[in-house]
């Protein structure tokens, strides 16, 4: 049965230790940026800061940190992360359609108009030490709905408070909430687009929220599929979005598509500062919460839960992608890289194949801007063992022979190797680090063999006592 709420998924996380709750009062100055930052490097639980100093909202931190909590949030009993993709992927394929109720808890306390104020329901976190202000959308999600199919959507894009009904809204570009603003801009000039921001929601949505999905149908029918269960769907106040039912927190506003304002700095996801920037302006209309809601938030920075959620995330759909072409058996992305690398294991079938397989990463809109760096290697080589491709790539490659360089290909904004006036623009490197049998083969020889046998490895394993080592 799927999670009904986030508190029933924090009821599980509880019963089984991964969740801890902090009762002496936290700053939220510094205090909850610092307990974030600790859990996620230690590998440890969820957190619920139940007391933040001057305010009364709860703040929950670090939901999905590690690789058991991620494989809880699907209801799965494995951590072994192959696994969890196939079955991400196969739970996909089937999407399952919201079902539309009246009412739920989200509309336990609904203000409207002047009774909305963020600063009583959201306690001021500074997430990271330099930030701009309080950020309610780390793990805010927003809706919004296309302006031509009427099909909603739903991402998460960070939100700095800006006065008491008014927030900055950063998606990026290629985000489909800003390309929904894009479209609105077209088709209604000088008018608003309604915007909701659901917090607190059950894990699937929130997963659902964080990947890059094909439209129709909406990212409720993939959290549908992700859950096995229709997600519980309930229409705004002010406006015709629909957003889960059970959600503790929703924001309801508007956005317009001219209107720009500075936002940040902002402690990024690759570990370094973001600069201030002008963003999109989110202006509040109503606040609908369930009694004593819980604000659920997010560190960013490195590391941070990113790397189970939108970066696992990334790693599947490069998967999914890849997987249809011959001769791509896995990939993997290090989180250590930020998005940055991704490792193929290939078989190699024709001279060149290699190469089409890095273009193939490259020239796809929804990968090719994150990795800088893709390196190939042969089927023996464990992709998420850093020591085996390492070994490949210093063995098997000649750097004039075997590095692919694409000058000015995209990246996000966020890539600090550019200073910023070349933000947004990147160099993209492809090493084919499988071992050169064909240039061998044009010689008329053969690469030279391991010197390591597996049939003795083995058979040394299987009588290890004999030897009383
Ligand atoms: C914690 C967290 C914070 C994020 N912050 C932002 C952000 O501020 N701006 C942005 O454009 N994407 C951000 N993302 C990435 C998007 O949520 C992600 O790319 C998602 O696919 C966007 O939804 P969409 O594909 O429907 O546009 C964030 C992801 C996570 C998990
Ligand atoms: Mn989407």
């Amino acid at each position: 049965m799927a999670y009904k709420d986030l508190r029933e998924f924090l009821g599980v996380l509880e019963k089984k230790g991964l969740l801890g709750r902090v009762k002496a009062a936290v700053d939220p100055s510094w205090e909850i940026n610092g307990v974030a930052k600790k859990l996620i490097d230690d590998g440890g639980p969820a957190v619920l800061f139940e007391k933040v100093k001057g305010h009364k909202v709860p703040v929950l931190a670090n939901l999905i940190g590690t690789a058991e909590r991620l494989s809880l949030a699907l209801e799965l009993d494995t951590t072994d992360e192959r696994q969890v993709r196939e079955e991400w992927l196969r739970r996909i394929e089937h999407p399952i359609p919201p079902r539309r109720v009246k009412t739920g808890p989200c509309k336990e306390n609904v203000l409207l108009g002047d009774k909305a104020d963020l600063n009583v329901i959201f306690p001021p976190i500074i997430w990271h030490k330099g930030d701009g202000g309080p950020y309610i959308g780390t793990l805010g999600m927003q809706v919004t709905r296309d302006p031509e199919t009427d099909c909603q959507n739903t991402g998460i894009y960070r939100m700095m408070v800006r006065t008491k009904n008014e927030t900055s809204l950063y998606w990026d570009p290629s985000q489909h909430g800003a390309q929904h603003l894009q479209k609105w801009g077209r088709l209604h000039p000088g008018k608003p687009m309604p915007v909701a921001v659901a917090i607190g929601t059950e894990p699937c949505y929130l997963l659902a929220a964080t990947w890059k999905f094909r439209h129709p149908p909406a990212e409720e029918d993939y959290a549908g599929a992700l859950r096995k269960e229709p997600e519980e769907l309930v229409k705004c106040e002010t406006c015709d979005l629909q957003v889960p039912a059970t959600a503790e927190i929703v924001l309801e506003g508007e956005t317009y598509p001219d209107e720009l304002k500075p936002c940040g700095p902002f402690g990024e996801y690759t570990g370094f500062m973001g600069d201030a920037q002008m963003f999109h302006v989110f202006h509040l209309k109503a606040i609908t919460h369930r009694n004593n809601p819980v604000f659920h938030g997010e560190r960013e920075g490195y590391p941070s839960e990113d790397t189970f959620t939108w970066m696992r995330g990334l790693e599947y759909l490069a998967y999914s992608k890849l997987k249809q072409m011959a001769g791509v058996i896995d990939v993997h992305m290090p989180p250590e890289s930020c998005g940055f690398m991704l490792v193929v294991s290939a078989r190699k079938l024709w001279p060149g194949h290699v190469n089409e397989i890095i273009h193939a990463v490259w020239g796809d809109a929804d990968l090719g801007p994150y990795f800088k760096y893709v390196v190939v290697v042969d089927e023996g080589i464990n992709i998420r063992d850093p020591k085996q491709v390492t070994w490949a790539i210093g063995n098997n490659t000649q750097p004039d022979r075997d590095i692919l360089l694409a000058p000015r290909c995209s990246t996000t904004g966020l890539d600090v190797s550019q200073p910023y006036s070349k933000r947004g623009w990147s160099a993209k490197c492809g090493i084919n680090a499988t071992l050169p049998t064909e240039v061998y083969q044009a010689e008329g020889t053969k690469p030279p063999p391991l010197c390591d046998d597996p049939d003795i490895k083995a058979k040394v394993e299987a009588q290890w006592k004999k030897y009383g080592i």
